[in-house]
């Protein structure tokens, strides 16, 4: 799981974690909550609110910049020489670990906690102290308490999965699911071990684990994995070991809180099509304190990283705090009924480690007949990890799982997915594996289009059918920089080397919009920016203001080849490379030469001169 908070609007700063392998950015939340999934990005301390208005015009939107920051950054790491041990002492005071946390702790602690947290991605040297047991505060929101249960619910099987996690995190969480479980209801735990190499993980859990047993033969099982197969089949295979008629899947960083259980049980007996996640709350992976989230939906952006949504108009209309909210997606640990779990096909297994698996189960459950839900008075506080162990060539991971969701659920708006991630739609040269079996099983549960899902399930998703070319932009006159949005605290757009990461992606619309940058996930986030002629410069306006306002963002970008193709007797709109060409100002953005800019080269717009850009990608043919 890797959602974390983000916002709209937000003024930020990085800091490089000495001796991490990732950063961590502070980013500010601006006034609408919001969140973001990123493995990247966490938030940290807020800025005070006065930056929000003063920056409207020119708004600093790190969360577009961050996949290029972290890419400046870990070259800043590969190249910055290994510090010599003795030195490695200054290292400690700049870690985020101490930022609120073991000021007075001996330098000798200090090591030791930093190297676990290093290792964890989580305080294991403070988690090692404290109690298994140890009190969290109440949550739920008030009416919660008063609800009232049937008698008789099914009974639930808990499933933790791990790979090398510290032994004190996960017997809090078995802990904290005994305790805050009501003993008849919790029919067993079972516990997925990944490969871990972690030594601790194989005699202690063990010796742990038969004690337990010896009181209650075969409460806890054990799945252990003799390789890796990352948290999508580690689920899977905890399921399959599973025997109760509910299954609750976690990871096993967590702790449940009071009466986690019977809302959730509830409305499974109800209906069991239901797939339910519990409210999250975060465990700070620094000091252990719990900071409670505000109440929130699943959902995902269009690389399919999950993010939280504010929940729908429709459940605040409901004025009830405790009401189930709709939920487009899934973050990743959720309850579901056994056998149901199995007909609508587990989760995809064809998908490698992690990511995109939590969407998938959201837009199938949803496409096939079920439903998915969070319920506000069920909540499981869970560490946010400033790291986590799969994080290897994680991105390229959920890239190839987003395209296998693509493929087969998504129907004509798969090229949503290629154009946030901004590879060509055909050959993409990513090999995402065999899908017939995942295509055979929506063919036989009859399921609904994606487009019935965006709009009845998740309509604050952004379309955008009106993109015909995407990729990166190069010019004619030096093709090895690209068109690319600037510093994170402009909207002046550059050239630049090309990288082709998010800040240099463009996308040109059937209305002759250029747009730079990440794709806007949903309308709660920030629009997408256009480039603007103002003033006889090139700036990037947010699209909607500048329409608003009636600003130049049309531009005319090569001819439109109209000719008919023999085979499909269809007009093809195809591009060449040409010109743009600003429809009012009939000005041209192009190059001019400077020996002051860093590449020689500087963006203008002037009196076409003829120049010729091109885009990598061509998407769509109009028929006629
Ligand atoms: C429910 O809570 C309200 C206050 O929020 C209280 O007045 C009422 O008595 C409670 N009802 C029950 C059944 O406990
Ligand atoms: C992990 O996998 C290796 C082989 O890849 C195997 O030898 C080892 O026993 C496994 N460890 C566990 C705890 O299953
Ligand atoms: C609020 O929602 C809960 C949970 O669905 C339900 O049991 C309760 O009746 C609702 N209260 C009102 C006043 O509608
Ligand atoms: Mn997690």
């Amino acid at each position: 799981m890797v959602c974390t908070r983000k916002t709209k609007t937000l003024v930020s700063t990085c800091v490089i974690l000495s001796g991490m392998t990732n950063i961590i950015c502070l980013l500010y939340v601006g006034w609408v909550t919001n969140y973001i999934a990123s493995v990247y990005v966490r938030v940290q301390e807020p800025v005070p609110d006065k930056k929000l208005d003063e920056d409207k015009g020119d708004t600093l939107r790190i969360i577009e910049r961050l996949d290029h920051l972290e890419n400046v950054i870990k070259q800043h790491i590969q190249e910055a020489p290994a510090k010599p041990e003795e030195s490695a002492a200054e290292a400690f005071t700049d870690s985020s670990l101490f930022a609120h946390w073991g000021q007075d702790l001996s330098p000798e602690s200090r090591r030791i906690a930093l190297k676990q947290f290093q290792y964890y991605g989580y305080n294991a040297y403070l988690s090692d102290r404290l109690p298994l047991d140890r009190p969290l505060p109440d949550l739920r929101p008030n009416g919660c308490r008063n609800l009232s249960f049937p008698d008789s619910l099914p009974e639930v099987s808990i499933v933790f999965i791990f790979v090398n996690e510290a032994l004190s995190v996960i017997l809090r969480s078995i802990h904290s699911a005994i305790d805050r479980t009501p003993p008849h209801l919790l029919k067993e735990i079972i516990l997925v071990d990944d490969n871990s190499s972690n030594e601790e993980l194989k005699e202690k859990l063990k010796d742990y684990v038969d004690k337990v047993n010896a009181h209650k033969p075969g409460f806890i099982k054990v799945v252990r994995h003799n390789k890796q197969e990352g948290l999508i089949r580690s689920r899977v295979s905890g399921w399959r070991a599973a025997t109760a008629p509910v299954v609750a899947l976690f990871d096993a960083h967590v702790e449940f809180n009071v009466g986690w259980a019977e809302p959730v049980l509830t409305r499974i007996k109800e209906n069991r099509k239901r797939i339910i996640s519990p409210s999250f709350d975060n465990i700070k992976y620094d000091n252990f304190e719990i900071e409670e989230y505000p109440l929130a939906a699943q959902g995902f952006d269009w690389e399919l990283w999950c993010r939280y949504l504010n929940p729908p108009k429709s459940w605040w209309k409901l004025e009830n705090s405790t009401a189930p909210i709709r939920s487009p997606a899934l973050i990743g640990c959720f309850i579901v009924d056994r056998q149901y779990f199995q007909e609508i096909g587990l989760l995809d297994e064809g998908m490698e480690v992690y990511g995109g698996e939590n969407v998938e189960l959201g837009i199938r459950v949803w496409q096939c007949g079920g439903s998915v839900e969070v319920l506000p008075c069920s909540r499981i506080a869970h560490i946010e990890r400033a790291h986590k162990p799969y994080t290897e060539d994680l991105t390229a991971h959920v890239r190839r799982n987003a395209l296998r969701v693509a493929e087969v659920w998504m129907d004509e708006f798969k090229s949503h997915v290629y154009m946030a991630w901004n590879i060509p739609l055909e050959d993409p040269g990513i090999d995402i594996g065999d899908i017939s079996t995942r295509k055979a099983l929506r063919k036989k549960l009859q399921c609904k289009t994606f487009r019935w899902y965006l709009v009845s399930v998740y309509p604050e998703m952004r379309m955008y059918s009106d993109i015909i070319a995407y990729g990166v932009l190069q010019n004619s006159l030096k093709s090895d920089l690209c068109l690319d949005q600037g510093p994170d605290t402009e909207n002046v757009p550059i050239m630049y080397l090309c990288h082709g990461m998010t800040p240099q992606n463009v996308y040109y619309t059937s209305s002759q919009q250029l747009q730079l940058g990440v794709l806007s996930p949903t309308v709660d986030d920030d629009d997408n920016r256009c480039l603007v002629d103002v003033n006889s410069r090139p700036r990037l306006i947010e699209c909607s203001y500048a329409k608003a306002k009636r600003m130049k963002l049309h531009w005319h970008f090569s001819q439109l080849l109209c000719c008919t193709d023999p085979l499909t007797r269809l007009s093809a709109l195809t591009f060449q490379e040409g010109p743009i060409q600003n429809q009012r100002s009939k000005r041209c953005l192009e190059l001019q030469e400077n020996s002051d800019n860093e590449f020689g080269f500087q963006l203008v717009l002037q009196k076409c001169s003829g120049q010729h850009w091109s885009i990598t990608n061509i998407l769509r043919s109009l028929s006629s």
